[in-house]
């Protein structure tokens, strides 16, 4: 008998993606560099399903039917490049090699362009979900050529998660690394959403005064409205918790340092150079790192300000509600900043990304899995053309709805001294895109007369420039 499909790479991730192949019916043929794992994973699981453990690369690829789907789930970076080189030249052409690894998506359009030299296919596919999503059903995005999902998308389908609606959460992204690109920018919004939920947690706690305990009921609450996600569920969840060592809110024993692995980091740096203003990502980013410089906050700790004083609790509760307004605004700002990134990239690489599709598939398995992304998903199939989440009616109007509230929360948060970097960045964002004018005009004055950089007037056609050291005449530029 020959494997339908191998992964290669068998630590926590590979492990439950090859069990959940095999718990779908299918042969899958597992190998990992140390064979340890392949044994102890057929050992434990072989039950579960049909696996060949493979101890050789030869081996693995001989049990595999051609064309062959190998999976790859090793550490992202060099060790990917590891396995290819050792893999790919016992291949042939029409063979299929799927990276399911963070990869950056530089390199998978590297690896791609690569590989199609010797007419493998490449598939780049981002994988969300953590470890039970790779076990239990993952949000997964892969890229690469598209004649590679004639095949490969059936069975990733099958192991996919399932929106609400039954819908598998996988599509074909778009060519070469726009898989890993959308999943970079899943990251990026999941920084995002962290952070915002992070702050009404704190305006909750020191505006509002609420114990953790009770923030864990408002986000309960939370959870069945329009905020329902996973990230709200988890966090209800982690705020009721209470440290059994000593009997204290489990978020008050936790060092307030985030750490953070890098995608986070690249949808920002990514949207540097692509010229994308993804404020509320990038502020997520920073109060991460902001977090960690223990010795820098130390020595800040005496810097003058106001400490918080909590409402009464008659007051109290109205405050949380428009918290909860002032999360829901921030959070369609950051996600209409993460699809205007991809739309970006759609221009930049000439890729076909269906902004609709991709929404639709981050509705189940993933970390930002919500039912918000319904609308966003109902959004771009009303208008796939839409400039900005921030165009559709829907949207605006909840916003519109919302913004009074949003603007007291953050009036709140800084006569009291509550850092709220995300949803501060949220509304200037928004405060931005609606300005009649903005004092871009003036910075292109100052570049004017420092670097005689030019300017475009608003009532003429044309460059221009004024003779600032002169007679502060104008002339074409
Ligand atoms: P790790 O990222 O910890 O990688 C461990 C695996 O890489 C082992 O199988 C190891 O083999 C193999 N490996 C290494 Br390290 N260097 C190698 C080399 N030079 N040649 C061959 N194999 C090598 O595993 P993971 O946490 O399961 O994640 C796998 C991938 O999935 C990563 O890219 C990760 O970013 C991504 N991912 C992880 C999550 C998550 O929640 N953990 C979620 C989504 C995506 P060995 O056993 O011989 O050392």
């Amino acid at each position: 008998t020959s494997a339908q499909i191998g992964v290669t790479g068998l630590a926590v991730m590979g492990s439950n993606l090859a069990r959940n192949f095999a718990r779908n019916g299918y042969t899958v043929a597992v190998h990992n560099r140390t064979a340890a794992r392949t044994h102890a994973l057929v050992e434990e699981h072989g039950h579960e399903g049909d696996f060949i453990a493979a101890e050789t690369a030869k081996d693995f690829v001989q049990a595999l039917e051609r064309p062959r789907r190998l999976v790859v789930m090793v550490k992202a970076g060099g060790p990917t490049d590891a396995v290819i080189e050792e893999f790919a030249p016992l291949l042939e052409p029409g063979d299929m090699i799927i990276d399911g690894g963070n990869a950056h998506f530089a390199d998978t359009r590297r690896r791609e362009a690569a590989l199609r030299e010797q007419g493998i296919l490449f598939v780049g596919a981002g994988i969300s979900g953590g470890e039970e999503g790779a076990l239990n059903g993952p949000s997964i995005m892969p890229g690469g050529p598209a004649e590679s999902y004639d095949s490969l998308g059936p069975m990733l389908e099958k192991i996919s998660a399932k929106a609400a609606d039954g819908a598998p959460c996988v599509t074909h992204v778009g060519p070469d690394g726009a898989g890993h690109f959308v999943k970079m920018v899943h990251n990026g919004i999941e920084y995002a959403d962290m952070q915002l939920i992070g702050e009404a947690y704190q305006l909750l706690r020191d505006v509002a005064g609420y114990s953790p305990a009770q923030i864990a009921e408002i986000f309960r609450t939370w959870n069945t409205g329009r905020l329902d996600s996973y990230l709200i569920e988890i966090t209800a969840e982690v705020l009721a918790h209470v440290d059994a060592a000593t009997g204290k809110p489990f978020v008050d024993v936790v060092v307030d340092q985030a750490e953070q692995k890098g995608t986070g980091r690249w949808t920002v740096q990514i949207a540097l150079d692509l010229g994308v203003p993804v404020s509320g990502i990038a502020e997520a980013v920073f109060a991460r790192s902001l977090s960690g410089h223990a010795a820098l906050r130390d020595a800040s700790r005496s810097l003058a300000g106001p400490k918080a004083t909590p409402l009464s609790a008659a007051e109290a509760g109205a405050f949380a509600d428009r918290v909860e307004q002032a999360l829901y605004a921030s959070k369609i700002v950051s996600y209409t900043q993460g699809f205007h990134e991809i739309d970006a990239a759609r221009a930049e690489y000439d890729w076909d990304i269906d902004l609709g599709k991709v929404a639709s598939i981050w509705r189940g398995g993933c970390i930002i899995r919500a039912a918000f992304l319904d609308r966003i998903r109902a959004a771009y199939d009303a208008r796939p053309d839409l400039p900005s989440l921030l165009s559709d009616e829907t949207f605006a109007q909840e916003i519109a709805a919302a913004q009074e509230d949003w603007r007291e929360v953050l009036v709140a948060a800084t006569r009291q001294g509550v850092p709220t970097p995300g949803f501060a960045a949220a509304l200037a964002y928004y405060d931005a895109l609606r300005a009649e004018r903005l004092p871009a005009a003036l910075t292109q004055g100052q570049r004017d007369f420092f670097g005689a950089h030019t300017y475009r007037r608003v009532d003429r056609e044309g460059s221009f420039h004024t003779l600032w050291g002169g007679d502060r005449s104008e002339v074409e530029g």
